[in-house]
C-alpha cells in the first residue's frame, strides 16, 4: 500500500491556514480596515503563538514533499535542512510572542510586529516552498 500521506499533509496545512487567517484579522486591523479592538487582536496574537508552538515531527514524515507526492508545495530540501527548518519555525514563534505585545499595546503597534513575522513566514517559503 503506498502512503500518500494526505492527512499529514491536510493537517500541516491547517496549521498553515490558522496563520494566515490570523495575519489576515491583524492585517486588516494594521491597516485600519478592520477596526481595532484589543481582545480580538490578543486572541489572534495568541492563536499564532499557539500554533508556532506545535511542531510535530509526524506531521512532515520523509517523502512527504512534491516530488513524491501531490497537493503539497513542501520541497525535499527541507528534509536535508531540519536544523534551519526548525531555526525558522522558532523565528515565526518570536516573532508571535512579539505580537502579543503589539496587540496590546495599540493598534499603531501592530503594523510593524506583522512586519517581521511576515517576514519569518516569508525566509521558509523562499528557502523550501515551491512555487504555485
Ligand atoms: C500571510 C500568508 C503568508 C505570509 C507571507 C508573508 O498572510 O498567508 O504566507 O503572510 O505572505 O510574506
Amino acid at each position: 500500500l503506498a502512503q500518500d500521506y494526505a492527512a499529514e499533509v491536510k493537517a500541516r496545512q491547517g496549521q498553515f491556514r490558522i496563520l494566515a487567517l490570523n495575519l489576515g484579522v491583524l492585517g486588516g486591523m494594521a491597516k485600519g480596515d478592520i477596526a481595532y479592538d484589543m481582545a480580538a487582536a490578543q486572541a489572534a496574537a495568541d492563536s499564532l503563538v499557539g500554533v508556532s508552538m506545535v511542531h510535530q515531527p509526524t506531521l512532515w514524515p520523509e517523502g512527504s514533499d512534491n516530488m513524491s507526492i501531490d497537493g503539497t508545495r513542501a520541497q525535499p530540501n527541507m528534509w536535508e535542512n531540519l536544523d534551519d527548518v526548525m531555526a525558522k519555525w522558532g523565528a515565526l514563534g518570536d516573532a508571535a510572542k512579539e505580537m502579543q505585545t503589539a496587540a496590546a499595546t495599540g493598534q499603531e503597534a501592530i503594523g510593524p510586529a506583522l512586519g517581521k513575522l511576515g517576514g519569518t513566514c516569508k525566509a521558509c517559503h523562499d528557502a523550501y516552498r515551491a512555487p504555485e
